[in-house]
């Protein structure tokens, strides 16, 4: 995808990958508390929006390295629920790391996930840096788009990978997602700033904020820094504004969360949103929201029983493809 209108065909994808996050995190976050699942559950209720509507701007040959709140990355590239339980339960068919690792760590590079997630905040950024210094020293129209949070910004990588990148004019798009939260740090302890996307002041490039809970407004800024990158002239910052709705991980508690903020933030889910336009717009009804409930419901059972029935790692393989 990367014509910069929306069609309804393609608002009714955005709809249905957005809801299709959501359930596989839901089905993900109640396998864990029945110890069905190998590592944490992180998700990014409410915020799907973002990775959905960023990376529907992307074109094929374009690469994402997504983290683990941005499940839609994942899905918009391809990447199956199967692939993503088997993942979750540290299953040999796992697409990345063969049952060695859980947890949205996952990468494709034949359909441009180009690196699975990396823990350590923030090297995703440098990487997709280097992956657009590439892309430039070759001659190749193509783009590379990272995902981070706000607190990701106060790290090292951020800085050296996005100075970088804005002095070389590299075709990258940074996108962050600003939950406004980094654990239990909210934003007004994190920088001093009002707004984040001026972040991009300091290095020389645009800085555009934008509402993340607006999947079409999402798009829209996403599309117009790929297209810039894409015609050399160089990388964007976008702040998706968002909330993070639930705890960090599954094991979190987020009492620190302002119920308030919470329930403001309830009132702009982007799911809802969206199907309310849809509806509007006589796109969505009852009926076609029933039946894409019963495909999700029947692709999560697909899913989590080929998870459950694939093997895991034997004993003797833990220590190939390793490295010290
Ligand atoms: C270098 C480094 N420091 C600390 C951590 C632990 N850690 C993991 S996620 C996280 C918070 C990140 O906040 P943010 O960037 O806002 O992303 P969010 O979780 O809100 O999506 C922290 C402190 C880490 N993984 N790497
Ligand atoms: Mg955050």
């Amino acid at each position: 995808m990367q014509e910069t209108q929306l069609a309804p065909a393609d608002l009714l994808t955005l709809y249905r990958t957005m809801r299709r996050m959501r359930a596989i995190e839901d089905k993900a976050t109640e396998l864990y508390h029945e110890k069905r699942t190998v590592g944490r559950i992180y998700t990014g209720t409410g915020q799907e929006a973002i990775s959905v509507g960023a990376t529907y701007a992307l074109g094929a040959d374009d690469v994402v390295a997504p983290i683990y709140r941005d499940m839609g990355a994942h899905l918009v590239r391809g990447i199956t629920a199967r692939e993503i339980f088997a993942q979750y339960m540290g299953r040999v068919t796992a697409s990345s790391n063969h049952g060695k690792d859980s947890g949205l760590h996952l990468s494709d590079i034949a359909r441009g996930v180009t690196v699975s997630m990396i823990s350590n905040l923030t090297p995703s950024i440098p990487v997709a840096t280097g992956c657009a210094l590439a892309f430039k020293l070759r001659g190749e129209p193509r783009v590379a788009m990272t995902f981070f949070g706000d607190g990701s910004t106060s790290t090292g990588h951020f800085h050296e990978g996005v100075n970088f990148a804005a002095a070389q004019r590299l075709p990258v798009v940074f996108v962050c997602s600003n939950n406004q939260w980094a654990l239990s740090t909210p934003n007004r302890k994190q920088f001093a700033l009002e707004k984040l996307a001026d972040r991009a002041l300091g290095y020389g490039i645009p800085g555009v904020r934008v509402d993340g809970n607006d999947v079409e407004a999402v798009f829209a800024a996403t599309c117009e820094a790929v297209q810039r990158a894409r015609r050399g002239d160089g990388p964007t910052f976008i702040e998706a504004l968002t909330m993070r709705m639930r705890g960090h991980s599954v094991t979190d508690t987020a009492q620190y969360l302002p119920q308030e903020m919470v329930d403001e933030w309830a009132k702009k889910d982007p799911i809802d949103r969206l199907g309310g336009k849809l509806r509007e717009m006589g796109l969505l009804d009852d009926e076609i929201d029933g039946k894409i409930s019963a495909e999700i419901a029947q692709e999560l059972d697909d899913a989590v029983s080929y998870a459950e029935n694939a093997p895991i790692l034997p004993a003797e393989e833990a220590l190939t493809h390793v490295y010290a």
